[in-house]
């Protein structure tokens, strides 16, 4: 132990040390680290964790994590934080939904739970692996265990692991999280959002038990080439293997697939599988033996393509009758529940949907589980939201581990049919470069999937003008005819001056409507105005033949800090439905008869599936 005065010394050092966070801001966990999950079996570490928010980061400059548990009368100096007491919250939660003195709160918390080798966790510690996972963390997670640093995760909406195996001892030992939230010029997204910047760790967090050789990977796919006969699987595995088994009982499959020097392995096999739609939300098991290690999953399998103005799902076109979605909640913020989604996609199979916008980052993994059994279609994406430093090649990197952490996530999920790699950016060299990158890294790790992002209009000569477009599949658009902007005529114009070549999705329309106490009877935020424009929207919309699908904003009303006036009081009010997630408004109607129409068109053999 330091003598106190050389403790008195790293203290004042400390207090004059603005690089205190440089040795922790690694970002050494991302795609890279990741593990795959499914048919694993994690041991919940949901639950009561102590808890202190740390405006000035206190805690990485006298570094907290390092301080273990000690009787207060044996400490040289005074902690001002002991990690090891006090206050708890739940994991998972934002901090904001729990007290209202956090609610506008940015910047560190910390989070600290024992974890009993000998108890919750028994086992042989030797021989086996054990990963840490966490959901999500907004936005910056470093991770530590018996005092020691282990690893740094950028990103709020992607999960993220950490393998703790060689740091684990029997008996007690203690996991901390610091998780910041603040709003930087080099995040993703940057500092100016339509969305509340909730904190916390408000997905669930788990630890796996593995064998030494561990599968960390498996894609699954029908090959997009038009035969509906070829399935392909890639695996990677983690250890001292040369081959893994892959099977699909319910097809007759059993293959094995030999793994190269660094683990990775591929194969591609005949196969005839019932395919998945929206109408046949049809799911096979499979399974990936390797080694010790073992996986499974549900997989879907169809072909999504796009030809010339046209998206087509297994041959056929297809319009997507879609709405957006925020993963946000009145009473929990970020945190959703099986049964939150449920009620989602009930909303959406009222409105005759076919397709949702998960906007604008990666929502819960379990939204696409259920789209996928449910039999629904899926726009995900990424926060590249507005400004972002476009230039900045480490907020690049950021975006692209995001990226690539969702595809990994999620590429199994016959429901996804799209990547957004952004959301209205200016159209800027940088930006293009940046973007268009995000593009081809979404072809990369997954080449059966469509590219989009919500490009731009060019208001000066009414038409649909974004060079990004020549480097995605489908082209969406955000308008707000009748809202920001005041001539409609103009988007009849657009629809009038643009020939994109590619399908159109119009990925955002719509307008406030606040209801009850107060609301206005006429005019904008009335009830009345909202579903004008909705009917004028379709009105206009639906004569436009390169406009093969739409995803209105928004479902439900959200929170958000720049919404002030006295009609929204800290929420968008643009919600087909209120933010209790059970009060409908009139133009909820006026959508789902929309696309009640569109749909018996189309079973009648009128127009797209
Ligand atoms: C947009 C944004 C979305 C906003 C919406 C609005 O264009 O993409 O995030 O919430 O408009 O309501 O202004």
């Amino acid at each position: 132990m330091l003598e106190r005065s050389a403790l008195a010394e790293n203290a004042l050092q400390a207090l004059h040390d603005e690089d205190y966070d440089r040795p922790f801001n690694t970002q050494s966990l991302n795609h890279e680290t990741m593990i795959f999950t499914g048919g694993r079996r994690g041991i919940s570490l949901d639950g009561d964790w102590n808890f202190c928010v740390d405006l000035l980061d206190t805690g990485l400059r006298q570094k907290w994590f390092s301080m273990l548990p000690m009787p207060a009368e044996e400490r040289a100096e005074p902690w001002d934080y002991d990690p090891y007491e006090g206050e708890t919250v739940p994991v998972p939660s934002c901090w904001q939904m729990l007290k209202e003195k956090w609610y506008f709160f940015e910047g560190s918390a910390w989070y600290t739970r024992p974890l009993d080798m000998d108890g919750e966790l028994a086992g042989d510690l030797a021989g086996k692996r054990r990963f840490l996972r966490v959901g999500a963390a907004q936005y910056d997670c470093k991770v530590f265990l018996n005092g020691e640093f282990l690893g740094n995760h950028y990103g709020g909406s992607t999960p993220f692991f950490c393998e703790l195996t060689d740091h684990l001892r029997p008996g007690r030992n203690w996991l901390m999280l610091m998780v910041n939230n603040a709003r930087t010029l080099d995040r993703v997204p940057m500092r100016n959002t339509d969305w509340f910047n909730y904190g916390g760790v408000y997905r669930e967090v788990e630890l796996y038990e593995t064998p030494e050789t561990v599968i960390r990977d498996l894609f699954v796919h029908l090959v997009p080439d038009g035969s509906y006969a070829r399935i392909r699987a890639e695996v990677t595995v983690d250890g001292d293997a040369s081959e893994a088994v892959l099977e699909i009982p319910e097809l007759g499959i059993r293959q094995a697939v030999a793994l190269d020097a660094d683990g990775r392995g591929a194969v591609t096999f005949a196969a005839l599988p019932d395919l998945w739609s929206p109408d046949n939300p049809k799911l096979y098991d499979v399974a990936l033996t390797a080694g010790e290690d073992r996986v499974e999953d549900r997989v879907g399998f169809r072909q999504v393509e796009r030809a010339g103005d046209e998206i087509r799902l297994n041959g056929k076109e297809l319009f997507l009758r879609g709405i957006s979605v925020h993963e946000d909640d009145r009473d929990t913020g970020k945190v959703t529940s099986e049964a939150d989604l449920r009620r989602r996609f009930e909303h959406a199979r009222a409105l005759n949907c076919n397709y949702l916008r998960l906007a604008h980052y990666p929502h819960h993994e379990m939204a696409a589980r259920l789209a996928d059994e449910l039999g629904f279609l899926l726009w995900e994406e990424i926060p590249v939201y507005w400004a972002v430093a476009f230039d900045n090649p480490a907020t690049y990197r950021d975006a692209r581990n995001q990226l690539i952490e969702l595809v990994k996530r999620d590429r199994n999920r016959a429901s996804v049919v799209i990547w957004s790699v952004g959301n209205e950016n200016p159209d800027t060299d940088a930006r293009l470069a940046f973007m268009k990158g995000l593009a081809d890294t979404a072809k990369e790790f997954d080449p059966t999937r469509l590219t989009s992002a919500a490009c731009l209009v060019n208001h000066a000569r009414n038409r649909i003008e974004d060079r990004l477009a020549e480097h995605i599949d489908v082209i969406g658009i955000n308008e707000y005819y009748g809202w920001y902007e005041e001539n409609f005529e103009d988007l009849v114009a657009i629809g009038r001056n643009s020939d994109p070549g590619k399908p159109v999705v119009i990925s955002e329309t719509g307008a406030d409507g606040a209801i009850g106490e107060g609301a206005p009877a006429r005019g904008l935020f009335s009830e009345t105005y909202m579903t004008e424009v909705y009917r004028r929207q379709i009105a206009t919309l639906r004569g436009l033949s390169y406009v093969k699908g739409m995803s209105p904003w928004i479902l439900y009303d959200f929170r958000v800090e720049r919404r002030q006036n006295i009609f929204q009081r800290g929420y968008n009010k643009k919600g087909l439905i209120a933010a209790d997630k059970t009060t409908v408004k009139e133009a909820f109607d006026v959508l789902a008869s929309y696309y009640a129409e569109r749909r018996e068109a189309e079973a009648a053999g009128e127009g797209d599936a």
